[in-house]
């Protein structure tokens, strides 16, 4: 067979997909061959100089309580270890895997001492950080071995890199927010715990000596090559194929299609769902209601799956009458809602937003003789809503109006904040501008990085003495024109020249190291990696780097690069979203 390589990236990026991945266009794969998964390294005990202490005394842990106890000590200094509901997760885990003699002993999470545990942990960190040249050569050719093992597969004609192929090691689940689960153990995956997907003509891949996969299949409608069940949150996890696949980026490409599509029926569906503001039946008027935040709010729908099992997050289907405020009045704005709840991550949305005075009435209505924990939609729910949305327009999600708006957003923000005199430093300045008002739009927020004020500290370090070089250089400017005017010859009129020269460089790297300052500035609170990964049609960003003549290095780091190729390969300076 033909193995045409191509696509071969080696960063070690991409990530485990959580939603199976069927072809949308019936399409099916004829070969796939490949070598599994690369498992986590088997536990190794600790050496016996690294004490345990239960209340005081020293305690010799069985291997499999040990191994446990250690994901807790990795952790000691962070903030979780303090919180009761991971404590208590955690302690619920670990004397599951205690044996009977240890769980009658240990019976209090206080009185474990995981200091020496901890200290050894970091000694070996430190040692890594210490290593010699040689020795980390020798783990990066190691890397680059399993790499070449086990980072690629055959599918069809072409040799593909694969996202993930190494199994994450147990460890205590975190979660993000104030999940309820964190602190739990997150299991050790075993061959056992593993399905394999390749054809049945393909080498199949071999478990590990001594044990058996649970499934080999042979499914060629879907798209991953190994997938298990973790357990925390009984979701199935998949091995899939890098986004710089031909695959991946098939269906990328397919996804911006699709919101291309909804900014052609758009007006049709705003027109219908303001008719449906009227309606005579409530379930219609709460689904026109619900649609209208979708699209102006760019609210999720909500997910399918009863959410309240994990963290209470809401989305637009699910929201409850206490997660908003009506205001007939508010800052000398008419009709105005108050938004406040925790959307998906756990991540807080508050906003204030004026609406249409018929929203504002139909709210009213649908929150008349309800508790503050009862559905503001009672009658609607995420599978209507999305049957729905299918109705209305082929492909149609909430998602889809989220890429909709962030992508014609960012061409908007874009063609607005980039001027043609603008130094490329600064154009890319307007860049991150149009990103950061696509952020905001979808509430992509984060905490300041703890590292903030040290890096901003520092650039304006390098502002100030790039200012003292400035003045100096004006002043030798000054008296070099000086020089001149007295001399009145070739060599001190060129002496000029130069100085003025230094003068404009210094001048412009000032300016570049400002604008960088403004930059970082403006980003403390806002992600701007999500939107630009997932709802930024590329092509735009593609087309924006090819008009003003900036490398696109310079919006896109080197996973970007690869996911995006496909918009990359076919770069089109008129491309309009
Ligand atoms: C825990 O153990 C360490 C090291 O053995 C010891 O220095 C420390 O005092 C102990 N901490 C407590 C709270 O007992
Ligand atoms: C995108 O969302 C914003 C914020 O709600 C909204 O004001 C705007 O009308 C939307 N734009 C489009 C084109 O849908
Ligand atoms: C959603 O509502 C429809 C119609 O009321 C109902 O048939 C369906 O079972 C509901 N689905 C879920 C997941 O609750
Ligand atoms: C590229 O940027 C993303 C954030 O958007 C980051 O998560 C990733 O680690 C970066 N990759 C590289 C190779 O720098
Ligand atoms: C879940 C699933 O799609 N399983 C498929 C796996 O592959 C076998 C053999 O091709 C199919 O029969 C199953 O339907």
């Amino acid at each position: 067979m033909c193995v045409c390589i191509y696509s071969i990236g080696l960063s070690m990026g991409g990530c485990l997909g959580w939603e199976e991945e069927r072809y949308t266009d019936g399409s099916k794969w004829k070969f796939l061959e490949h070598k599994g998964p690369v498992f986590a390294p088997p536990y190794e005990p600790l050496p016996s100089n690294v004490k345990f202490y239960y209340d005081g005394k020293h305690m010799k842990l069985s291997p499999e309580a040990e191994e446990v106890a250690t994901f807790f000590a990795k952790m000691l200094d962070h903030e979780y270890t303090t919180k009761d509901i991971f404590r208590k997760n955690f302690f619920k885990d670990w004397r599951k895997e205690m044996n009977a003699e240890e769980k009658a002993k240990l019976t209090d999470l206080k009185k474990c001492n995981f200091t020496e545990m901890s200290e050894y942990f970091k000694a070996q960190s430190e040692a890594r950080k210490a290593m010699t040249k040689d020795e980390k050569l020798k783990i990066k050719e190691e890397n680059e071995r399993l790499l070449q093992e086990y980072g690629f597969c055959i599918m069809d004609n072409h040799r593909e890199r694969i996202a993930n192929f190494r199994i994450e090691p147990p460890g205590l689940f975190r979660g993000r927010g104030d999940h309820p689960k964190m602190g739990m153990l997150k299991r050790r995956i075993r061959p056992k715990d593993i399905i394999i997907n390749c054809s049945k003509d393909s080498k199949h891949p071999e478990p590990p000596p001594g044990t058996k996969w649970k499934e080999v299949r042979h499914d060629n409608k879907v798209t991953w090559l190994v997938s298990w069940t973790e357990n925390i949150q009984g979701s199935i996890k998949y091995i899939m194929l890098n986004p710089s696949s031909r695959i991946k980026g098939e269906k990328d490409w397919q996804k911006y299609e699709t919101a291309r599509r909804l900014k052609k029926c758009v007006d049709r569906i705003r027109t219908q769902y303001h008719e449906d503001w009227k309606s005579k039946e409530m379930r219609i008027r709460q689904r026109a209601v619900a649609l209208y935040f979708i699209d102006k709010l760019a609210l999720r729908a909500g997910n399918e799956k009863e959410e309240g099992e994990t963290a209470d997050t809401v989305g637009c289907c699910s929201l409850r009458v206490e997660h908003i405020k009506l205001y007939p009045e508010n800052d000398g704005q008419e009709y105005v809602v108050e938004f406040d709840f925790l959307g998906k991550d756990s991540i807080r949305y508050y906003n204030k937003v004026p609406v249409e005075k018929r929203v504002f009435k139909n709210l009213q209505l649908f929150m008349e003789n309800k508790e503050p924990d009862d559905d503001l939609f009672d009658r609607l729910n995420t599978s209507v809503l999305n049957k729905h949305l299918q109705e209305l327009m082929d492909g149609l999600t909430a998602k889809v109006f989220r890429t909709y708006n962030a992508s014609i957003t960012l061409q908007q923000q874009l063609k607005q904040l980039t001027m043609p005199e603008f130094f490329s430093f600064k154009k890319i300045l307007s860049y991150n501008r149009a990103n950061r008002a696509v952020a905001i739009l979808c509430n992509h927020q984060r905490a300041p990085p703890k590292t903030f004020e040290k890096s901003m500290q520092n650039l304006q370090t390098k502002i100030d003495a790039k200012r003292d070089q400035l003045s100096d250089a004006k002043r030798e400017l000054k008296s070099a024109k000086a020089d001149a005017k007295v001399r009145r010859d070739e060599k001190s009129k060129k002496a000029v020249e130069t100085k003025k020269k230094a003068v404009q460089r210094i001048e412009e790297q000032l300016m570049k190291l400002e604008v960088q300052a403004t930059d970082r500035e403006e980003n403390k609170q806002i992600a701007l990696g999500t939107s630009k990964l997932n709802y930024l049609d590329p092509r735009i960003s593609v087309a924006w780097c090819k008009k003003w003549g900036i490398p696109v290095e310079k919006i896109y780091n080197k996973t970007q690069r690869e996911k995006f190729a496909w918009a990359i390969d076919m770069a089109d300076e008129d491309f309009e979203f």
